[in-house]
């Protein structure tokens, strides 16, 4: 069974969930992952160190819920813009700095399981219900699930926006997205690339790649160890390290903060948006697990 318990952090209300040597922090507001960690090991999701819990704002860090858009509002599909009915339209979508109702918890030996969902969005977008289960067993499993309440289709872009803690973004890879297709947004949102063999990182790194295959892995050699991410209802993975430049622009993210992480979101986005009909749901899942890395004997 699990220890949860209540706590702050900074104004939010959270969550600790604690089970075996596994640690969560939650936030309700957005019901937002905010740390993951199993063990003594570096935590497996990386939360700033300058992050914030101010009510109202996405902490930097931990699985911000990117929805019913992804990005800049004015890069999703027409369809998805002709639907919101409101003057402002913040990066990341609507609900990444809204309290989260907690539904229920599912406590067992086997593992613990809570289920939020999103309050009702304004008036602004059509009638829709997200929820989100996270579940802690020997692996973190997460499942987003948007359902059509309305009569007429119901068009929307997503992202489980990542932030994965590594030793060293420059000695880090990941494997998996070999023969890709993808978008390097830091160079043109037009041009078409694809990946060959594995991604290293060398500079600031915001890439959209097609059709990604269920699972991804980061090597890490500093902490010696890989994260392996298994999906399913994502037609998109976005990477993202802002570098130095970046990095000294962005809100709560210290100097050398962009060293010791990896976003890899999770997603549905541009032509990979979704089309919900009436009455019909979707679920984007994601399980994150850590694996030791072979040490290859000399
Ligand atoms: O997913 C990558 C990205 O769109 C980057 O371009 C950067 O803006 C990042 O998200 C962080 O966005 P945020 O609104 O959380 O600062």
């Amino acid at each position: 069974m699990a220890s949860i318990q209540e706590t702050q952090y900074g104004e939010l209300a959270c969550l600790e969930i604690t089970l075996g040597e596994a640690k969560l922090l939650m936030a309700r507001q957005g019901a937002q992952v905010l740390s993951y960690s199993r063990g003594e090991e570096p935590p497996i999701i990386w939360l700033s160190p300058t992050a914030q819990g101010r009510a109202g704002r996405s902490v930097r860090g931990g699985i911000p819920v990117c929805w019913p858009w992804f990005g800049i509002f004015e890069r999703n599909p027409k369809q998805i813009q002709g639907q919101y009915l409101g003057t402002d339209a913040p990066q990341h979508g609507l609900v990444r700095g809204v309290e989260w109702h907690l539904e229920g918890i599912e406590d067992s030996d086997a593992g613990v399981t809570l289920g939020f969902t999103a309050p009702p969005l304004s008036a602004d977008w059509p009638a829709a219900a997200l929820e989100l289960r996270v579940r802690l067993d020997d692996r973190l499993h997460i499942e987003l699930r948007s359902e059509n309440r309305g009569a007429q289709p119901l068009y929307l872009s997503q992202a489980l926006h990542s932030y994965y803690q590594v030793g060293d973004i420059r000695q880090a890879r990941v494997e998996g997205l070999d023969g890709c297709h993808y978008l390097n947004t830091v160079a043109s949102w037009d041009e078409q690339h694809r990946q060959s063999g594995q991604l290293t990182f060398n500079a600031e790194t915001d890439r959209i790649y097609r059709d990604p295959p269920e699972r991804l892995s980061i090597v890490d050699p500093v902490l010696a160890r890989r994260i392996l991410l298994t999906s399913a209802g994502a037609g998109s993975a976005v990477l993202w390290n802002p570098w130095v430049d970046k990095a000294a622009r962005l809100s709560d993210f210290p100097a050398d903060g962009w060293q010791q992480m990896l976003c890899i979101e999770t997603a549905n986005v541009l032509e990979r948006r979704l089309a919900l009909a009436p009455g019909r749901s979707h679920s984007l899942r994601l399980a994150i697990e850590v694996q030791p890395l072979a040490v290859i004997s000399r």
